[in-house]
């Protein structure tokens, strides 16, 4: 694997499990990937649910998860997409084993329920695409997304999240935060819902919003809470825990995405807090969490809400806040992680010209992603000659054309289109294309994006692009009301 910076920069995922001696930075490198694979792929059930795994955290990748051979009760310990995902409980748990990760295995045991992830290679020809439409009738969803099972639950900006179950929308909403989110400029609402790994045990869900309280822009908060202990689909309001909250000094740029990778901590993207052009220079301020990927350890409590997971910037830039991963980012409205890779992709909507998507090997981190240096592959901040020593570079970018808007996708892990595994989706959301591109790990590139805006019948609106638990791809569109599937066309 050859990347930017992978040597300077790859990273121990340590966590709540301890920290373990890192015999060698190729090691480390092949341990990550090990846990990937391992997770994604050592057996049937759901990467994020856990299971046995017991990973013995040496660095040398040979993770020993036995969640393989309970996964389903098939012990094929086969790809994730074994996963029959018909959630009996107390199956499904699994294909954690977290190989040699240094972070002795995701899993915690029992529950769970299968999902569909396939990590098969893709075979044959790619079909005709198009979208269907799942359901309607929401209000400006802006992400559409999973909690380890069948259920999609759908957010909407203004402060509701709903969901869909057996094809119809349940009719009493998960979470209504409507007074709580401040949703009066286009960029501001409830834009980020995660689900902790380990939530067909514990219950526990992220939101990230835009806060009403707090002038001038109020503050992007994130909130823990709990689901009911007698109905998994309604949020308990009780439970309510403030993890974390940042000042917002415009009302735009503000990130969008809460998730967790691969190595069970929560990631979390903030824009440079608006204006145009970065006045404050937020990008490439590292004492202040705009403008940079956070990375927090949500089970770690020893020192707050959260604790700090090593790996994070401020080990090589002792000025770094300590919750930045990442930095030099400009609007990450939307990211995700390959479920069985776990490679970050990450789309940053850029400022006149350029749209970009960087892609980052699991477990790198310590980037400084560019913004207001460059923007995508171009100096911005001086517009001529700029240093770009040191800046990691978008794999993908295209021109704004005088207004753009880069939604970062995922990547097809289904099975419903074998051709399209591994195949990166993403969307510009006021140009109306819908793009799939290849990612080569070895070269660290992207072949040609194949745009199918056309062929899907325009994708203006879109602003979430997002796996389901069965691998497939969803979406969501604030402009119609609609959550939209990306399916073969007959
Ligand atoms: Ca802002
Ligand atoms: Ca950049």
């Amino acid at each position: 694997m050859k990347a930017p910076n992978l040597k300077a920069h790859a990273i121990s995922v340590s966590s709540r499990y301890g920290r373990r001696s890192l015999p060698s930075v190729g090691l480390i490198v092949a341990a990550l990937l090990a846990m990937a694979t391992a997770s994604a792929c050592g057996g049937n059930g759901d990467d994020k649910n856990g299971g046995d795994g017991d990973g013995d955290g040496d660095g040398d990748g040979d993770g020993d998860g036995t969640g393989g051979t309970i996964g389903d009760g098939d012990g094929t310990g086969g790809t994730i997409g074994d996963g029959d995902g018909d959630g009996a409980g107390g199956n499904g748990a699994g294909g954690n084993g977290a190989g040699g990760n240094g972070a002795g295995g995701n899993g915690s045991g029992g529950g769970g329920n299968a999902t569909g992830y396939n990590c098969d290679p893709a075979e044959g020809a790619i079909p005709l695409l198009g979208l269907e439409e799942v359901e309607d009738g929401f209000s400006e969803p802006v992400l559409v997304t999973h909690a380890g099972d069948e259920r999609l639950f759908v957010v909407e900006r203004d402060g509701q999240i709903h969901i869909i179950e057996n094809g119809s929308t349940l009719p009493t909403p998960f979470i209504d935060l409507t007074d709580d989110v401040r949703s009066n400029q286009s960029e501001q609402g409830l834009l980020g819902l995660a689900f902790h790994p380990d939530h067909a045990q514990n219950g526990l869900f992220y939101v990230y919003y835009v806060q009403e309280s707090g002038a001038p822009d109020g503050h992007s908060v994130v909130i823990e809470y709990a689901v009911m202990d007698n109905d998994p689909n309604v949020a308990d309001t009780s439970t309510e825990r403030e993890v974390l909250s940042v000042q917002q000094p415009d009302w735009n740029h503000n990130g969008g995405t809460i998730e967790f990778g691969p190595d069970g901590m929560l990631y979390l993207g903030l824009g440079d807090g608006g204006g145009s052009g970065d006045p404050d220079n937020h990008g490439q301020t590292v004492t202040t969490l705009l403008g940079s990927l956070l990375r927090i350890d949500i089970d770690g409590r020893e020192e707050g809400e959260y604790s700090i997971p090593t790996g994070n910037l401020s080990e090589v830039m002792e000025t770094a806040a300590p919750e930045i991963f990442s930095y030099g980012l400009r609007n990450p409205y939307r990211f995700n992680f390959d479920a069985c890779t776990g490679d970050l992709y990450i789309g940053d909507v850029g400022q006149n010209s350029w749209e970009e998507v960087t892609i980052t090997p699991v477990g790198v981190g310590q980037l400084n992603y560019g913004w207001k240096i460059m923007e995508g592959l171009h100096c911005y901040s001086p517009a001529d000659g700029c240093n770009m020593t040191g800046l990691t570079m978008p794999q993908i970018e295209y021109s704004r054309g005088g207004s753009g808007a880069v939604i970062g996708g995922t990547v097809y892990r289904g099975s419903e289109i074998p051709a399209l595994r591994g195949k990166y989706f993403y969307s510009d959301t006021i140009q109306s294309h819908l793009w799939y591109a290849q990612y080569n790990s070895g070269t660290n590139m992207v072949d040609t994006p194949t745009n199918i805006g056309t062929e899907v019948g325009g994708a203006g609106g879109i602003v979430a692009i997002q796996n389901g638990h069965d691998g497939e791809i969803y979406m969501a569109n604030r402009a119609t009301g609609t959550v939209l599937k990306l399916v073969a066309v007959e």
